[in-house]
Parts: C-alpha cells; sequence; structure tokens
C-alpha cells in the first residue's frame, strides 16, 4: 500500500553535540558520522517511493535535526506544534516554509501556548491519533490538538506515559493493525485491540522503527527486532542510528512522512 509521497527531513548540524539527552545511552555523537548516517537514512527512504525535501543545517537549534518534533502532517492538514523543550521551542517558525510547499495556508493549524506538543508523542493509527501526555505535551496541547482534528474528521485520544521521553520512543504504529510495543506499553489498555509485537528490554530501543509504504526501516544492530518484523511479512532496510540514539533520538524522529 502507497501511503506517503513526502518525507522532509533536516541535515543535523555541527551543534548536535550539544543536543539534549536524558543519558541513557551515554556519549557525544560523532558529527562526521551522524552525517554519514544521515546520507544513508535518506537513502534508506528513497527506496520506499517516496521524495524527500532535505533541508539545511540549523546551527541555532543543535536538536533541529529531529523534524518530527515541530509539525505533524496528516492527511488532510499540517499542524505545527509548540515545542516543550525550551532550546526546541524556535524550530516550529523554521519548519513552516518546508509545509507550506505542500499546505496552504488554510490548512495549517497551530498549537498555541500555553498549549505545548512535540509531534514525537504523537502516534498516527489512520484517522486516529494517540498523544502522549509528556514532559513536552500537555493536557492544554493535547486540547487543541483534539479540536484541530476533529474539524477534518479525525479522533485523538491521551495515553499518559511514565518513563519515555516521546510516546513513540516505546510505542509504532506499522500499519494493518500490527504494532510494535516495549516497556510500560506493552500493557496499556489503549492498545489492547492492536495485533501487538512485544520487544524485549534489551532491544527497546528498536521500538522506534518506521512503516514507509510496506517497508519498515529498522535501526541497524537489533536482531530480535528485525526478525520480528519479518516475521510480520514486511520488507525490511536497516539503517544505523547509533549517534542519534546519543540524543534519545530514533528513525521515526528524523523526518515528517505523509
Ligand atoms: C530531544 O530531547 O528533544 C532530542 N534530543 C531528541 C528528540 C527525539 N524526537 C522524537 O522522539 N520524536
Amino acid at each position: 500500500m502507497k501511503k506517503f509521497n513526502h518525507v522532509i527531513v533536516r541535515r543535523p548540524c555541527k551543534a548536535m553535540v550539544e543536543g539534549i539527552t536524558s543519558g541513557l545511552y551515554p556519549g557525544k555523537p560523532d558529527y562526521e558520522l551522524a552525517l554519514k548516517e544521515h546520507d544513508d537514512y535518506i537513502e534508506a527512504l528513497k527506496k520506499c517511493d517516496v521524495d524527500v525535501t532535505v533541508l539545511e543545517a540549523d546551527e541555532r537549534y543543535p536538536d533541529s535535526c529531529f523534524v518530527e518534533d515541530p509539525a505533524l502532517i496528516t492527511r488532510a492538514c499540517a499542524i505545527i506544534t509548540n515545542p516543550g523543550a525550551e532550546s526546541r521551542n524556535g524550530e516550529k517558525d523554521e519548519i513552516i516554509g518546508a509545509v507550506r510547499k505542500f499546505f496552504d495556508d488554510d490548512h495549517i493549524e497551530y498549537i498555541k501556548a500555553p498549549g505545548t506538543l512535540e509531534g514525537g508523542d504523537v502516534m498516527m493509527c489512520g484517522d486516529h491519533f494517540y498523544v502522549g501526555r509528556s514532559a513536552r505535551t500537555n493536557e492544554e496541547g493535547i486540547r487543541q490538538l483534539t479540536e484541530i482534528l476533529a474539524k477534518y474528521g479525525m479522533t485523538c485520544s491521551e495515553v499518559k506515559l511514565e518513563e519515555v521521553l516521546h510516546l513513540k520512543t516505546g510505542v509504532n504504529y506499522l500499519e494493518d493493525n500490527n504494532m510494535l510495543v516495549s516497556g510500560e506499553f506493552v500493557d496499556k489498555e489503549d492498545f489492547a485491540s492492536y495485533n501487538k509485537v512485544v520487544i524485549p528490554e534489551e532491544e527497546a530501543y528498536a521500538a522506534n522503527c518506521i512503516w514507509v509504504n510496506d517497508t519498515v526501516i529498522v535501526p541497524e544492530g537489533y536482531p530480535a527486532v528485525l526478525k520480528a518484523v519479518q516475521d510480520l511479512g514486511y520488507k525490511t532496510l536497516t539503517v544505523d542510528t547509533s549517534e542519534y540514539r546519543k540524543l534519545d533520538g530514533g528513525l521515526s524522529c528524523l523526518s515528517l512522512r505523509f
């Protein structure tokens, strides 16, 4: 099934080495290696039958390669978020230009203060969206998102997060009712109706895979997850994201897919 036609990414900037990190995966990113991994990521996406818009690095925002957070793109509209991380908040103004190439102003919506929301907290399952209430996404942000989605005939429900940074750090939808779940999401009632694939704890990082037009991109180095995804019948590609992992970032964080 072809669902996505476009992808937006932003090149990592040199300042990425100062990006936000929880320290869960220790070490400073190696910038040159991060660039190479980003090249590989773009190549993998191109194999999934999408065009890729590559935005220039923005040195003002160390975490700006994680374009998933300042915007959410749905089948009917684009939503510019209001990132809860202070050092990232300005990224919302820098993503608008790219979004305008695909949506007219009547179909670009905004999450406004005091609402905060980051795209990493939003998981699209058809016309329903799960939203993580996290340190970055607050109740008012979720209320505004619900209102915006309703305007376009889409729905939304809140998932409370306890441990992870963003919702999609720990749970990702692969279409066809298949969902990768790890840690706190394994037993969550919210996801009871899906065909859940439970990710072993030692491979928890790889819960963040992305489905792109029937191919699933899996982070390199997670054999159990790779096999589980292949056993579901998907074509797979692997990309090493070691330098982004040090900043708690994964495959989904690095692109907007629509
Ligand atoms: C941050 O803490 O905001 C970045 N270092 C990582 C963002 C990861 N993005 C995502 O999960 N969507």
